[in-house]
């Protein structure tokens, strides 16, 4: 039978999106409850045609819920992700909380579903699963289907953060600073501590003691256990840049066994959820703005490293929806293959 469902952080901007991808792909349940803070409860959802009344999230909320999506940040996951596996729900969880727990399986559907092999809803006992963060989904499922074909060896990412993986508040002031600059007002700044609009900073993300922010690390850290191999050497340098909702990166990819550019494209061509968008001749290549609200990554200027040997380097552009495969979609997936 269909199973029971209850969205944590149903109001903000992906646990939005939760509800749109479900009703996008028709997931099948029973019951659905929107939970969220105190201050969210009593909000009024219409969701599939259907009025829902936002309900505080308590531990009693998870009596008979089979699965629990989960994007209300890492405080939130910390303490009722737990309550609610034990109460036998399968949690999936888009927060950084659990990620690296050596129990917990951080999945992208498309690059590593056996990790989480075995999980599935009806079986009475609960689990978590993690959703790894966007930066990372966004890189790896075009970085992925090639290391399966020559093993990266070490992977240079710079990413290009859209206003969306700091939340709608985000979103919102990046449209209000743009009007007031226009208007030669100065700009509010109330999430970012300096200008967003027309600028571009290093990720607002607190920076480590090795120089790095917490950002790049989990791309670091992350891309090894997605990969389940801690020698691949990785690097990051994430930015946050006056986009809405879509994220861009750049990976420089160096192999262990050699692979050509076109044999790349074809490989990427054939990947699931990427879709090539490398048209030298009219420089047309994958952009935000092009990728916003859609499920597929795109990649281009995929392009043989001129800085190495032979073939064992590459360069590509990638770019992918950070509230949709970033996060919600990523997850809802996660949730399918649990049925
Ligand atoms: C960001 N990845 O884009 C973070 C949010 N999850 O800021």
């Amino acid at each position: 039978s269909a199973p029971s469902l209850a969205v944590v952080g149903v109001t903000g901007a992906v646990g939005q999106e939760f509800l749109s991808v479900l009703s996008d792909r028709d997931f099948p349940y029973c019951s659905i409850k929107m939970l969220a803070s105190k201050r969210s409860a009593g909000k009024h959802i219409t969701f599939q045609g259907r009025d829902y009344v936002v309900e505080e999230l308590t531990p009693d909320a998870f009596q008979g819920v089979d699965i629990a999506l989960f994007s209300a940040g890492g405080s939130i996951s910390k303490e009722f992700g737990p309550i609610a596996v034990g109460k036998g729900s399968i949690v999936v969880d888009n927060s950084s909380a659990f990620r690296m727990d050596e129990n917990v399986p951080l999945v992208i559907p498309e690059v590593n579903p056996e990790a989480m092999s075995g999980i599935k809803v009806g079986k009475g006992k609960g689990a978590l699963i993690a959703n790894p963060n966007c930066s990372t989904i966004i890189c790896l499922m075009a970085a992925t289907p090639l290391h399966q074909h020559a093993k990266v060896v070490r992977m240079v990412v710079s990413t290009y953060q859209a206003a969306s993986g700091a939340g709608a508040a985000a979103m919102e002031e990046l449209v209000l600073q743009t009007r007031e600059v226009l208007e030669g007002k100065p700009p509010t700044c109330n999430i970012f501590n300096q200008q967003y609009a027309f600028n571009l900073f290093s990720h607002n993300a607190p920076v480590l003691s090795n120089g790095y922010n917490e950002e790049e690390m989990k791309l670091v850290n992350e891309t090894r256990k997605i990969w389940n191999n801690n020698d691949v050497k990785v690097t990051a340098t994430c930015i946050r840049v006056p986009v809405m909702r879509a994220h861009a990166e750049s990976v420089n990819l160096q192999f262990e066994k050699p692979l050509d550019e076109e044999r790349a494209k074809d490989i990427l061509k054939n990947a699931p959820g990427v879709v090539v968008i490398d048209d030298r001749a009219a420089n047309r290549f994958p952009t935000p703005l092009e990728v916003s609200n859609k499920d597929d990554v795109a990649v281009g200027r995929i392009r043989r490293d001129v800085s190495q040997d032979g073939d064992t380097g590459l360069d590509i552009f990638v770019c992918g929806d950070q509230i949709r495969k970033g996060a919600a979609l990523n997850a809802v997936q996660i949730a399918e293959m649990l049925l």
